[in-house]
């Protein structure tokens, strides 16, 4: 058998290596094992009486899909009774979940979106959950919204399953950023690269251009000047791919590079963008810095934004730190031309 490393051994030598607690180590085996259930669910399609819509809403405002329910449920359910959390936010749920009475509490928070592309489960294309973990602040029990609003930056892990031709955990304790496949004939989850880095310059972009007509002078001009490719000032060609399930396009420049934006744009600009800072931006931003690349809201570093409420939306560009720099250039020029009127 070759040299494998089950997730398990992984987290047990971050805690020797003082890089996790044990909580810490209990809270990521228990998600991963949730995210192996969903797994199992997801892979059913319509044989497992699991597709279609639930008939049910969500804070976002958006019809909830019976996985959406199913996965979240999954999560609530796995992490109730360990000991380990003082909190939970979930994209589907309105306010914080609190740890039931009949369960000791620990230090840390877990927010999620239990099913990040859920429009894609219908049509058979790739899905996942995101995660991410906070510390509890001293004495907040339960924690409120207000325990939950710390900047990315504080995140002490974050991860995500994409439910793929394979399910793939992507996972960071602030040492580096690794990727682990499951084995379904043992179940477990084995380490297949370790410290991820990320290319610094990318041919490959990913954005929503049927949304072109809404977006604002720095992604028109930054966008443009990629279609361009070797005829226009970048004097190359690149490339376009849109999952619209932000865990498969953000896997693929976890993988081999890319620039994804998800710009505000007229549509989307009331709400203040289009994906959720807390559970969707800020745990990927943290993996992708984490593995040499870069991410912002095209003006700020996304891990510094401060956080004003638990669904809030946010700008998210991110990836190829080469590519993101010359978009956030893009909007820097915009600024200034404004500025000087
Ligand atoms: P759903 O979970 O509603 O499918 O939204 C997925 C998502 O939050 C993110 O995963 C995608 O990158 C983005 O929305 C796709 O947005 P568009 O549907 O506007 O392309």
């Amino acid at each position: 058998m070759p040299n494998r490393t089950p997730l398990t051994r992984f987290l047990i030598e971050a805690e020797r290596a003082g890089q996790i607690t044990p909580e810490l180590r209990l809270l990521i085996e228990v998600v991963a094992r949730a995210c192996k259930s969903i797994a199992n669910e997801v892979r059913k399609g319509a044989l497992g009486g699991v597709l279609g819509d639930a008939g049910t809403g969500n804070v976002q405002g958006e019809a909830q899909k019976k996985l959406d329910v199913l996965s979240n449920e999954i999560l609530l359910e796995a992490n109730a009774w360990g000991g380990h959390l003082a909190g939970i936010a979930s994209e589907e749920l309105d306010e914080p979940h609190a740890i039931p009475d009949a369960y000791p509490k620990g230090n840390f928070l877990l927010l999620f979106d239990p099913l990040d592309g859920s429009s894609n489960i219908d049509v058979n294309v790739s899905v996942g959950t995101i995660f991410s973990v906070l510390r509890c602040p001293d004495g907040a029990s339960p924690p409120t919204t207000r325990d939950f609003l710390q900047p990315g930056r504080t995140q002490v892990a974050a991860g995500y399953t994409v439910y793929g031709p394979s399910t793939v955990l992507v996972l960071t304790v602030g040492f580096g950023t690794h990727c682990f496949t499951l084995d379904r004939d043992t179940g477990s989850f084995i380490l297949t690269r370790r410290d991820i880095r990320i290319p610094a310059d990318t041919a490959e972009y990913a954005i929503n251009s049927s949304n072109a007509r809404h977006w604002d002078a720095p992604a028109r001009r930054y966008i443009g000047e990629l279609e361009a490719g070797s005829t226009g000032p970048r004097g190359r060609d690149f490339n376009m791919r849109w999952v619209a399930s932000m865990v498969a396009d953000v896997h693929r420049i976890i993988s081999r590079g890319g620039i994804f934006l998800y710009p505000a744009d007229a549509k989307c600009r009331d709400k203040g963008g289009r994906l959720r800072l807390m559970y969707e931006a800020n745990p990927m931003a943290l993996l992708i810095e984490q593995a040499g690349g870069a991410a912002s809201t095209g003006s700020q570093r996304l891990l510094e934004v401060q956080p004003t409420g638990l669904h809030q939306r946010v700008p998210v560009v991110l990836g190829s730190k080469n590519e993101v720099a010359e978009y956030e250039r893009c909007v820097a020029e915009a600024t200034a031309r404004r500025a000087s009127g």
